[in-house]
């Protein structure tokens, strides 16, 4: 199979090439990522392709704060392999070109989801365990086969756990025990996670794999429930000497839950103590109901809860941050109608405005590196 190098340059066409992206439209050096790295911390941002190729602002912004990319839906198995047996690595091929000419790392998500799903899936996971198992090690083969060397972390597992009962979370999918109950769960049990992992550190030794979800950060008995099935369910894995590298905490933040730093940092320190790394993956922040008058009172919030989360996850070691989108917008938070506000507002969750303009979150971030 052609490897995705060659793939990105031709999927990013010959303006990337023949003409670089636009300059930054601020001086270099200046830029989260700069800042974050000053610290020893990756800073990066969920990205998406076609915007990378068609709106300079957006590439431009891009280039000047994040230094690690995770396209926003490119890698994910709809992306990917639409028909069964036909990869279609087009799309990630254009993150990958961006990536490349402007010396950007890039990080893969996601293996396994029960979202972003093609059509054809469902069905052939529900023909039995040995379709199930036989479809997923050929995604695995195909995907890892094009996309090393450039991707060395993945998350090869995503949202396996339910949501416990109680949460305020909208995906309200029936659990089965501490698992969601997905097309994967239904053809194979939890082993499924067990299983990609391992066929991932089979075709790639050096991959770091890591398990990403969401709700794990606030100080409430739904999320305190979810941080101690993680911690079950990595236990579980480790003690079949199943290969896992990280957690990532999506940390799509509501400035309405609680958050107190010790059940965060407390949940952080047990993973690092089982030798696992942990990451910010998909970072931003819905608003609450109540919206206080004004912008700044707005933003300010925002920025306020933001650096508590992230200080807490840094002080407590973890050293990668990517924020899902840098602008108000382009972001789900504002498109998708299950988590849109229904004032007629927009999220403001961003470290960016929607004239990509910083502001106080981006501060907020500058200050929890720097004082990291
Ligand atoms: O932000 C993403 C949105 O644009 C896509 O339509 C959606 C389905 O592919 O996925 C969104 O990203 C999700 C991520 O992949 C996993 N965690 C939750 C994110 C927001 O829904």
């Amino acid at each position: 199979m052609l490897g995705l190098v060659g793939l990105g340059l031709a999927g990013c066409g010959t303006r990337a090439r023949s003409q670089p992206m636009t300059e930054p439209a601020r001086p270099p050096g200046d830029g989260l990522a700069d800042l974050a790295r000053a610290h020893g911390i990756s800073f990066g941002t969920a990205v998406q392709g076609e915007l990378l190729a068609q709106d300079q602002v957006y590439a431009a912004a891009v280039a000047a704060e994040a230094q690690l990319l995770v396209p926003e839906w490119e890698a994910k198995w709809e992306a990917l392999q639409p028909r069964e047996g036909e990869f279609d690595f087009g799309p990630l091929g254009v993150v990958a070109g961006f990536a490349q000419a402007q010396r950007k790392q890039l990080r893969g998500h996601a293996l396994v989801w029960h979202n972003a799903m093609p059509d054809w899936l469902a069905p052939a996971l529900a023909e039995g365990p040995a379709r199930a198992r036989a479809v997923l090690a050929a995604h695995i083969e195909g995907v890892l086969g094009a996309t090393q060397p450039l991707i060395r972390d993945w998350d090869v597992v995503n949202e396996v756990l339910a949501n416990p009962p109680g949460s305020r979370f909208t995906d309200q999918t029936p659990a089965r025990g501490i698992f969601r109950d997905t097309p994967w769960l239904r053809a194979l049990g939890p082993d499924y996670i067990e299983l990609a992992l391992r066929l991932a550190r089979e075709r790639d030794r050096t991959l770091r794999l890591t398990i990403n979800d969401y709700g794990l950060e606030g100080d409430t008995p739904w999320a305190e429930q979810k941080r101690q099935n993680m911690l079950a369910l990595v236990r579980a894995l480790l003690a079949a000497r199943c290969p896992l590298d990280a957690v990532g905490l999506q940390a799509h933040l509501q400035v309405d839950e609680p958050f107190r730093p010790e059940p965060l940092a407390g949940f952080i320190q047990t993973l690092h103590g089982m030798g696992l790394a942990v990451l910010i993956t998909e970072l931003d922040c819905r608003e609450g109901a109540n919206l206080p008058p004004g912008q700044e009172a707005r933003d300010g919030i925002v920025a306020a809860y933001v650096q508590q989360v992230v200080g807490t996850a840094l002080a407590a070691g973890c050293r990668t941050v990517l924020t899902w989108g840098l602008s108000d917008r382009d972001s789900w938070l504002n498109r998708d109608p299950d988590v849109a506000r229904r004032d007629g507002q927009q999220h403001r969750g961003h470290p960016l405005d929607a004239e990509f303009r910083r502001k106080a979150m981006w501060q907020a971030l500058a200050r929890s590196f720097a004082s990291a």
